[in-house]
């Protein structure tokens, strides 16, 4: 049975907005206070969509999580109307009521950790939602992301959506953007490899400046419950001088899609042994060789590596059987990753082109064209299976494009966040999303 990796973006949510609350990703501190354009941001997103959709047949979406959570604001003892709670909100810390209203989900490559069914000891497709523990406003996403996904992959004989980790330090878990699978050509079984950013109990080698965001444990235990072999999975940690640098997830500083690896010389604490070691095992599993592609220091500094966002690029296997790059336009304003592109074309692999995308709003808070895509490789009987109203088509991006544009605002300041008509003009955006997509408005809404 063939499988397919199917991307699914994050619909890119009606209150996108630069608070500037995740300490150590530089563009988020960078941009934080600036006024955000939450209507340019989802279309830029729908553009990207389209445009994957195109070349590939096969690209998803997840729904934006509804905003604001003012449940949160509540919690914290702010009562009154909901006016009320908002200006007690942002007079006490602005950013809590920024916290409310973050449209993060967007940036699926941290809602899950995905295996395919092929790597899974109990043949169905595991995902484990990500706690997000490190920040406050990514945190309060794990839930309605496992409803949503349990939702939209609702058969428990093929498809098994666990619970987040636990919420607490030694689990701290970010999903996809710190996991990366390796398959050969038309092989079902993979090779997984996890990358964490600190030990679970702070021991060894542990940034110095910025958090790490990913645990040792936390990789450990989504591999447990995945029910993946030993010879499966390869675990490896982040140089903790590229944290410091500013590479808040594994996505930042290194890309795999099937047997290509591209990333930085320093992504890796003891790189040569990781590299050494996973090519080891790749062929071991599959026969065949892994090819990493790696630009060092002086091909690419840090800094222009975290600036142009190189190895957040996307890359995607066509229909024709080709691999294409979808760079973030800031990397063809950066010589240094345009003569790093340029060698990628002309090396052995199958990487024939390069995509310019322009993804200026997400990339504003630190999310590049990897950030906003979940990959999960489904067999037929679970694209069957799978709610297809998520599906991008041609039609439901007419419709889409111009939902945004009747219920998108242009313009959003940290000091919008305070005007209560933002409340009713997402709730009414979002029931009409769940009818676009065709589910549940309770699902969408995150009602009882
Ligand atoms: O978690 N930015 C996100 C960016 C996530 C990028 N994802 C991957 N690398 N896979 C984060 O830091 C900024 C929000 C703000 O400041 O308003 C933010 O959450």
């Amino acid at each position: 049975m063939s499988n397919e990796e199917f991307c699914f973006d994050g619909l890119i949510g009606p209150t996108h907005n630069y608070a500037g609350l995740s300490f150590g990703n530089v563009a988020s501190e960078l941009h934080g206070q600036e006024v955000a354009n939450p209507q340019a941001a989802a279309l830029q997103g729908l553009a990207k969509m389209k445009r994957v959709a195109g070349l590939t047949g096969r690209q998803c979406l997840l729904p934006p999580l509804r905003r604001p959570r003012l449940e949160l604001l509540r919690s914290l003892g702010f009562r009154g109307t909901d006016a009320e709670v908002i200006d007690r909100a942002f007079d006490y810390r602005p950013e809590l009521l920024a916290i409310c209203y973050s449209a993060s989900s967007m940036w699926t490559a941290n809602a899950a950790t995905v295996s395919p069914s092929g790597d899974c000891g109990d043949g169905r497709l595991h995902f484990t939602p990500a706690n997000l523990h490190s920040t406050l406003h990514r945190s309060i996403e794990a839930h309605s992301t496992t409803r949503n996904l349990r939702s939209i992959f609702d058969s428990e004989d093929l498809f098994c959506v666990h619970p987040p980790l636990p919420a607490q330090t030694w689990f701290a878990d970010e999903g996809a953007a710190n996991h990366t699978r390796f398959v050969a050509a038309g092989q079902a079984a993979g090779l997984e490899f996890f990358v964490f950013g600190i030990r679970s109990d702070g021991t060894g080698a542990a940034p110095q400046k910025f958090p790490a965001r990913q645990t040792q444990m936390a990789s450990e235990t989504v591999a447990r419950r995945h029910q993946l072999e030993p010879e499966r999975v390869f675990f490896a940690q982040q140089n903790p001088r590229v944290i410091d640098a500013g590479v808040f997830h594994n996505d930042v500083i290194a890309v795999g899609h099937e047997d290509v690896l591209l990333c930085h010389s320093q992504a890796f604490l003891n790189q040569s042994q990781v590299l050494g070691g996973l090519s080891q095992q790749f062929e071991n599993l599959t026969g065949n060789p892994l090819r990493i592609i790696e630009f060092s220091e002086t091909e690419l500094s840090l800094r222009d590596a975290v600036s142009s966002y190189l190895f957040n690029s996307q890359i995607v296997t066509r229909k024709d059987g080709g691999m294409s790059l979808i760079c973030p336009i800031e990397c063809d304003g950066n010589q240094a990753a345009n003569e790093c592109i340029a060698k990628i074309l002309d090396g052995e692999n199958r990487i024939d082109e390069v995509i310019f995308l322009d993804l200026r709003q997400s990339m504003n808070n630190g999310g590049g064209p990897a950030c906003l895509r979940l990959r999960v490789v489904l067999d037929a009987r679970q694209r069957a299976a799978m709610h297809a109203g998520v599906i991008l088509t041609d039609s439901l991006y007419v419709k889409l494009t111009a939902w945004v544009r009747r219920h998108y605002r242009e313009s959003l300041s940290q000091e919008d966040l305070r005007d209560p008509n933002l409340i009713d003009e997402t709730w009414v955006a979002m029931e009409e999303l769940s009818k676009i997509l065709d589910l549940p408005s309770q699902v969408l809404l995150d009602q009882p």
